[in-house]
């Protein structure tokens, strides 16, 4: 009867809580036991700082060398954790980004854009290198305790870039490993200001290149610090084509915006922090217009992977689709992206069709005159006609995975999504954000996007072809690398022994209190009885 029995809630907690990388969930559980724990996660972050103290070398790298101005700068505004229904172009109604409306207004907006991963890496590692994570081995999210990293020998746009004369900056989250080898200096950035990975994990420095602050980071002024640097990194490289990747942490969970912004969105907390994005976007484009450089940069918006459901009102929306991160459905991966060049782009452009974060490579490879890795296969199409209303994409394909696994198809208007067992089950009653199983679904996106009339059973021919599809794809990856392995080995075991230890103790002396209470109530009452 029940899709979930208890067993399946504790595995379930227990890789969430891995998920997490934190006690929080236990600490709801176990409550008050967990602040005499609290010392020893203390230890365990400090320890992990000095592991990742790194030498104080090369603050600043050679710039490159000035090739011709035709070449336009690119700036990518990576929103984290933000879902398709958050954005006032896109449909929200209690949030406001005037900002990022504009671009839409004097760009192209794109409504079938797609990210390469409902989660954070993967998606991450899919934009930077055009290809799909599943020929990285990079399934799911790395931790605080990961050892690995994206594969130092992909090539990402900043290193494509940097080879015909750009100058790379990143601001702002990582996330593809944080040890020495894997980090943004050792793939084609020159310039790093930010943090290694999510803003829920531990060890919460910012670096500036390889060097680390050990000031403790105020979350609430994360954007604005994002976007100091942001501005700085610009005007140094006003002169010279530049690359910049502002990877913004915000709205990923924990959410906080800046005093400026607290309290003035109609869409509560959520809705302050995604309006002090779209403040930060409007001070890009000021300083692009002040410093005259507006018609020679692409810029464009958009974000990682779907609004995390799970959190609730601190979670976003997803708009009319459904689902949201962690799940193939629309709600995961369609990302609201809208892209900004004045000169190039016509205004109030609304590309057809679908395209894909790992387009982004091999269409800035066209702008720019840089060549993509030639050994390797690139999964993204060139999409600069479809920018520029010179084209389309080449085809209307997507490959959908979560945690290495292929849970759908996209080809043109159709979706096929694989049998999926469910992780929710029982909790899916509770909370919209845990998804139930389903069976093989069949859906055309055109006349239902929101994915709700499974179409399987009346056509068993498309099934089929789309699953031969699926096949061949397989087939064609080849040999896959190994899942890079994320460090979510961490045996928990003592610290669950231990909060269970306190909280019965704790229990058992709330519960000798209030007998003792009402044995002194009884006592009294007696000798007050007897005294009348
Ligand atoms: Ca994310």
């Amino acid at each position: 009867m029940f899709l979930f029995g208890p067993c399946r809630v504790t595995e379930y907690l227990e890789s969430y809580m891995r998920y997490k990388n934190s006690v929080s969930i236990w600490a709801a559980v176990f409550g008050l036991s967990v602040a005499a724990m609290l010392p020893v996660f203390a230890q365990a972050g400090t320890d992990f700082s000095e592991k990742a103290s790194l030498d104080s070398t090369a603050l600043e790298r050679a710039v490159a060398t000035k090739t011709s101005t035709a070449q336009p700068n690119i700036i990518v505004i990576f929103a984290d954790d933000l879902g398709y229904g958050d954005i006032g172009t896109f449909g929200s109604q209690t949030i406001k980004t005037p900002h990022i409306d504009r671009m839409a207004a004097e760009g192209a907006q794109f409504d079938q854009f797609y990210a390469a991963s409902p989660v954070c890496t993967p998606s991450r590692a899919g934009f930077l290198t055009g290809r799909y994570p599943i020929r990285q081995g990079i399934h799911e999210v790395f931790y605080p305790e990961s050892f690995q990293g994206m594969d130092p020998q992909e090539v990402t746009i900043a290193e494509m870039l940097k080879q015909v004369g750009y100058s790379t900056g990143l601001v702002g989250k990582w996330h593809l490993g944080h040890h020495d080898k894997f980090m943004p200096w050792n793939q084609g950035f020159d310039e790093f200001f930010g943090l290694p990975y999510s803003n829920d994990m531990g060890g919460l420095y910012y670096f500036r290149d390889q060097d680390i602050d050990f000031a403790e980071v105020d979350q609430r002024y994360m954007t604005q610090t994002y976007t100091e640097e942001a501005l700085q990194f610009i005007e140094k490289h006003q002169q010279e084509p530049f690359f910049l990747y502002l990877a913004h942490n915000m709205p990923h969970v924990p959410i906080y915006a800046s005093p400026e912004f607290e309290g003035k969105s109609d869409g509560g907390l959520y809705g302050d922090v995604v309006e002090e994005l779209d403040w930060s976007v409007g001070q890009i484009l000021n300083r692009l217009d002040e410093l005259k450089l507006s018609d020679n940069t692409l810029v464009i918006f958009t974000s990682d992977n779907g609004p995390w459901l799970l959190m609730g009102e601190r979670g976003g929306s997803a708009g009319k689709y459904r689902g949201g991160k962690q799940y193939t459905f629309e709600g995961g991966m369609r990302v609201p992206t809208v892209a900004y060049w004045p000169s190039q782009i016509s205004a109030g452009s609304r590309p057809e069709g679908m395209a894909t974060m790992m387009d982004w490579m091999p269409t800035f490879a066209t702008l720019t005159g840089a060549s993509l890795p030639s050994d390797r296969p690139i999964d993204g199409k060139d999409i600069s006609g479809l920018l520029l209303g010179t084209g389309e994409r080449e085809d209307q394909e997507l490959f959908y995975y979560m945690n290495g696994e292929l849970r759908a198809y996209r080809s043109d208007e159709w979706k096929l999504k694989l049998p999926y067992e469910g992780k929710g089950g029982l909790l899916s009653l509770f909370h919209r954000g845990f998804l139930p199983g389903h069976e093989l679904l069949l859906f055309n996106l055109k006349d239902d996007p929101e994915e709700r009339n499974n179409l399987a059973a009346q056509q068993p021919e498309r099934v089929a072809a789309m699953l031969a599809a699926i096949d061949a794809f397989k087939l064609s990856l080849g040999e896959v690398p190994e899942a890079k392995k994320t460090g979510k080995n961490m045996d928990f075991g003592p610290y669950i022994r231990l909060s269970t230890t306190l909280a019965i103790r704790i229990l058992l002396a709330f519960v000798a209190t209030v007998v003792l209470v009402w044995l002194s109530v009884r006592f009294i009452r007696r000798r007050m009885g007897r005294s009348q």
